[in-house]
């Protein structure tokens, strides 16, 4: 049987997130789950360090597979169905964590700038010289979209992390996609599409006044 933590494949992945965009634009919210659990595998393989991470990953998905399963599965169909859901019924804390400390939109809010760092990420790897440092790459996307929501000691923690990454052709190596110019070929095909992720961020900065949810 396959190990489900060494099967990583980005183009799988890849390919979950796609699927996640319906034709109205919604982002649905089952393939997106299935999208981050395989890039939780993924950060799996990377080794101990990167364990808190993946953690933390997986706790925030493991709260929305909870909204999946209950009584309200419905009204989180999407992305778009929870933010209507939740900010109607008044489930999500705008100025500090209080009555609702894990509502989908302060959850899925961590998740999706998450995948910011991750398109910038992979636009990086894939324009970088074969000799850039994975870390550099990891550490720039890193600073540009989500060190400012991050505390000192999880700032210090992430960049030790990147550290230890390989280099950059064994990173694409990684992804099991084939040799690193297919790798970045692979990358080059998937970044217009990774783009599209825009119409979820949107939705979730509606037009209230209240900032972020917290
Ligand atoms: C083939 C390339 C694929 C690479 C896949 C890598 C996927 C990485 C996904 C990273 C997900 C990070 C989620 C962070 C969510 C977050 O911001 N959580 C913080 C806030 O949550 P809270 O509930 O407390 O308000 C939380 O405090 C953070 C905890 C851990 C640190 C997260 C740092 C994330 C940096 C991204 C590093 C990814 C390293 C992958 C190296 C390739």
């Amino acid at each position: 049987m396959a190990d489900v933590d060494t099967d990583f494949n980005l183009k799988v992945v890849l390919v979950n997130f796609k699927q996640c965009l319906s034709e109205k634009e919604e982002v649905l919210m089952d393939p997106y789950l299935t999208g981050w659990k395989g890039l939780i595998k993924f950060l799996n393989n990377l080794g101990a360090v990167f364990a808190f991470i993946s953690k933390d990953v997986l706790t925030k998905v493991q709260i929305m597979e909870k909204f999946r399963n209950s009584e309200q599965k419905e009204n989180y169909f999407s992305l778009q169905s929870m933010v209507k859901y939740e900010i109607s019924n008044n489930l999500v804390d705008f100025q500090k964590r209080a009555d609702h400390p894990d509502s989908g939109c302060r959850t899925i809010l961590r998740l999706h700038r998450a995948l910011h760092w991750l398109q910038l990420f992979l636009d990086g790897l894939r324009t970088s010289q074969e000799d850039s440092k994975t870390s550099s790459l990891c550490t720039d996307s890193y600073n540009i979209a989500l060190a400012t929501y991050h505390p000192w000691l999880i700032r210090k923690a992430v960049t030790v992390a990147f550290c230890t990454l390989p280099s950059r052709n064994a990173f694409l190596e990684t992804m099991n996609v084939g040799t690193p110019e297919e790798a970045v070929e692979m990358l080059s095909d998937a970044m217009p599409f990774i783009g599209q992720g825009h119409p979820a961020r949107k939705c979730l900065k509606p037009d209230l006044n209240l900032g972020p949810p917290v």
